[in-house]
């Protein structure tokens, strides 16, 4: 209804200039030290980025997350981010399709085939509309967008922050089971920012999820979001779990750790370059993740503006690879590194 596309554009206003990642929350990528190569001993063209990811093969292990749709203005984001994805060999999600599950005339701003013949493409659903879609129907919104895979997202934090939100979380797992028996591995089950850590993992991997985005803290706060909407009581309550969440590095470490290596992971919430890139990957995440850095830079300069920053971030994580004397990513994990502060904590208990 109208309600949920108003909401999704005053997010959008939010996450284009507001102070949407607390600066006091951390993905703990400061306390991980790739080990510096002096003689590298290779050519930077004999880095091989390529990876599989739903049933198609990418150039560079990098998602641009699920961001947005419903509107007119996020309809030129998911197409500008999708043209980008397609150019560069990326995956691409679009945001959550509830504003089109609500209202088949604001499909055409999840449209993205038309730029993205071929990309790897995620629709996307919260967890609690796909109880009420049921399996048909959140195959029908992959289907509508001629998406490869489905995007599932959790954000209890999110929800219990938002005047107007969830307030009941029961028979989530009981969906999840449903969804990844129908979806097989075009399933992808990720957090919004909060992250997910091993135990929870672990159950999903048990009911047959293939495909984990932990995205983790340290990143753009849902909780930071709502807080700003919010007013009073809820507001103060929002101020105070705007730095709740497991950080990206411990997420993503503790999460490899638990589920073994033929699920594919993501690692989003905050990772904000190449080397992040290269730090995440080389905990153990098949591909790294990002939303608001390609977000804010398309809206302060279009197309232009986000592929220069996706060239940054691509340049970088070449670099990080090179400098480890790592020709893949396989190598890369197989270098050693120096995890300290913080972080060496989180994983002693995960
Ligand atoms: N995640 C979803 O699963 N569905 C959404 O509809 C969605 N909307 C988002 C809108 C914006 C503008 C941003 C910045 C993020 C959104 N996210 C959504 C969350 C991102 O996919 C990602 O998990 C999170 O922002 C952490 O990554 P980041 O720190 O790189 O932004």
């Amino acid at each position: 209804d109208e309600t949920t596309a108003r909401r999704k554009d005053a997010h959008l206003d939010l996450c284009a200039t507001g102070d949407v990642e607390p600066a006091q929350n951390s993905t703990l990528l400061e306390h991980v030290h790739l080990i510096h190569c002096a003689m590298p001993e290779m050519a930077v063209e004999d880095v091989d980025l390529s990876t599989p990811f739903l049933g198609k093969r990418l150039q560079a292990p990098l998602l641009l997350t699920g961001m947005t749709g419903g509107t007119e203005r996020a309809g030129a984001v998911n197409r500008d981010l999708a043209l980008l994805a397609e150019r560069h060999g990326l995956a691409f999600g679009v945001g959550s399709q509830r504003a089109m599950a609500e209202d088949s005339a604001r499909a055409a701003s999840y449209a993205v085939r038309d730029v993205a013949p071929t990309v790897a493409l995620l629709g996307n659903i919260g967890l609690y509309q796909a109880i009420g879609l049921g399996v048909d129907g959140v195959r029908r919104l992959m289907d509508a967008i001629g998406a490869d895979g489905m995007a599932l997202h959790l954000n209890a934090g999110q929800e219990l922050t938002q005047p107007e939100g969830d307030r009941d979380f029961r028979g989530g797992y009981r969906v999840v089971e449903e969804l990844a028996r129908a979806f097989g591995d075009r399933l992808l089950v990720k957090e919004t920012g909060c992250g997910i850590g091993p135990d929870v993992a672990r159950r999903l991997v048990e009911l047959g999820v293939r495909n984990v985005d932990v995205s983790g803290l340290g990143g753009t706060s849902w909780v930071r979001v709502e807080q700003l909407r919010a007013a009073g009581p809820q507001a103060q309550v929002g101020a105070e779990f705007s730095g709740w969440g497991i950080p990206t590095a411990a997420a993503i470490a503790s999460v490899r750790k638990a589920v073994g290596p033929e699920v594919r992971l993501v690692a989003s919430g905050g990772v904000r370059g190449g080397l992040e890139s290269a730090k995440v990957l080389a905990l153990g995440a098949d591909l790294a993740g990002m939303a608001l850095p390609l977000f804010r830079a398309q809206q302060q300069g279009g197309l232009p503006a986000a592929e220069e920053a996706l060239k940054v971030i691509l340049t970088g994580l070449r670099q990080a690879l090179v400098l480890t004397g790592s020709r893949d990513v396989a190598q890369l994990r197989q270098r050693p590194r120096v995890v300290s502060g913080a972080l060496k904590d989180w994983l002693a208990a995960l």
